[in-house]
């Protein structure tokens, strides 16, 4: 069969509320264009994020009932923690109720001033928890990861290279540890290869470094091995993952992606020392280490859904299904970031409306187009997101890409809601001449897209 069929049928439903452009243009107005700003009821599809927007199964509901919510000692808590310990082999498994939480432990112990943290891209929160610390963020993506274009397995990929030759020059005195992000969020949801994982470490075993994985995709990564990279066609997702993990030292992971609840994450280490740190630290922060700021029935969905997340027919599904939708966009000649990654199709904004530079922010005005168009929320990962003014010379420096994500939350939308996502981007794209750039008129120094406010030019 061609058709690759969810591996699941609808038990409940949500219903959409369906608006007019008029509408939709004063909602966007009185949001000061920023698509966060917008109540989610008056979105239609929402693909702002792959983020806590999961479905989660009978299963999972059904062990929230069951979730233990003993401040200390909770059955879920144990369940979850030989999950995760099952899952990666780690010896500490520090419960957070998010990903960023795990982040923000793990850097106010390692950072600090006149250290540098290289991964293969940070993501926001990665950079942001790094660069709070007085730490630098160092990004090491290697070559093929550059081009949006070109179509190639593994773009995800650390610059094996470039790393070897920092952790040379700089050693373990300025360099606490190695992040690899898997998938490669802010490189398009690429994923990253078992021998790139492998060397990775390798190097950084060398150098006496430790090496963590920003595990958030950890699933849908181990995917793409077992269908792109040789000597994995006939592993399980679990063994490949178990070998990702095999070659870390630590991790952070959000469980909002590839654990499939609405909140959760952890930070989990070898180091004993590192582990006593982090839950002193979490015991301030976020809650006793039996929780760490989730509820019983949180921890119970998280377990449950890190063993969901293995199964094979539903990771057939989730790739096939967003590789579906950039294949679509792709037939009608819009510029998308090739080929289509683990949880979005990343339009390519610069080639899309190649009339606006990134100054005027191209990717925000895509993202605010396809609003208008269908009620369609996409993210802008580009320079509203990640360009800066430059505190010294005042000028104004690019993201590197300027893109517009459409995340795929897991198991919520169907094949025809994709094909009316596709129907509004031929639609925006037949009309692309037209659209404007626009202007920043508020914003904060740290992660100024969650709150910036906007003018169209
Ligand atoms: C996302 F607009 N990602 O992709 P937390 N590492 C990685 C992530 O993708 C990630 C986190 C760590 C989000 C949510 C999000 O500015 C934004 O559980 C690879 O969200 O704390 C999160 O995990 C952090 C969207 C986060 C944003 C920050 O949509």
């Amino acid at each position: 069969m061609k058709t690759i069929i969810e591996p699941f049928k609808i038990k409940s439903v949500e219903p959409l509320r369906f608006t007019s452009r008029k509408e939709r243009e004063a909602i966007l107005k009185a949001a000061g264009y920023n698509l966060f700003n917008i109540h989610a009821d008056d979105v239609l599809i929402d693909l702002l994020t792959d983020s806590g927007t999961s479905a989660m199964s009978a299963r999972q509901w059904g062990g929230m009932i069951e979730g233990d919510e003993a401040y200390a000692g909770s059955k879920s808590f144990y369940r979850l923690e030989q999950t995760v310990m099952d899952l990666t082999g780690f010896r500490h498994i520090i419960p957070t109720h998010q990903g960023r939480a795990a982040e923000k432990i793990l850097f106010t112990i390692v950072g600090g001033k006149g250290k540098k943290v290289p991964n293969n891209t940070h993501f926001d929160t990665t950079r942001a928890n790094v660069e709070i610390s007085g730490a630098e963020a160092v990004d090491l993506l290697a070559p093929d990861g550059l081009d949006p274009a070109l179509k190639a397995d593994f773009k995800g990929n650390m610059d094996l290279d470039a790393l070897e030759s920092m952790l040379r020059k700089e050693g373990p005195e300025r360099i606490p540890l190695v992040m690899l992000t898997v998938t490669n969020n802010s490189n398009a949801g690429q994923p990253v290869s078992m021998e790139n994982i492998r060397k990775s470490s390798e190097i950084c075993r060398a150098h006496g470094i430790p090496f963590f994985l920003d595990a958030c995709r950890f699933a849908e990564n181990a995917y793409f091995i077992k269908i792109r990279e040789p000597g994995y066609e006939n592993k399980t997702i679990r063994e490949i993952a178990r070998e990702m993990f095999s070659y870390a030292d630590g991790g952070t992971m959000s469980g909002k992606k590839d654990g499939l609840v609405n909140m959760g994450g952890f930070l989990a280490v070898n180091d004993d020392e590192l582990a006593r740190r982090a839950r002193n630290i979490l015991i301030v922060t976020e809650g006793f280490p039996t929780y760490g700021g989730l509820a019983g029935h949180d921890l119970e969905a998280f377990a449950r859904g890190l063993d969901e997340v293995l199964e094979e027919d539903y990771l057939k599904y989730r790739i096939r299904s967003v590789s579906y939708v950039g294949k679509q966009i792709d037939k009608l000649g819009a510029p998308i970031f090739q080929p289509p990654g683990g949880h979005a199709i990343y339009l390519d904004a610069k080639a899309f409306l190649p009339h606006i530079p990134p100054h005027e922010y191209p990717g925000h005005s895509l993202a605010c187009e396809l609003y208008l168009c269908g009620g369609i929320r996409a993210c802008e990962i580009g320079s509203v997101m990640f360009g800066k003014t430059n505190p010294t010379s005042g000028e104004f420096e690019p993201a590197r890409l300027e893109m517009v994500r459409l995340a795929i939350p897991r198991r919520v939308y169907t094949q025809s809601h994709m094909d009316y996502v596709v129907e509004c981007v031929e639609s925006v794209y037949g009309k692309r001449e037209q659209i404007k750039g626009m202007r920043i008129v508020y914003e904060q120094p740290v992660l100024r897209h969650f709150t910036a406010t906007f003018q169209p030019l």
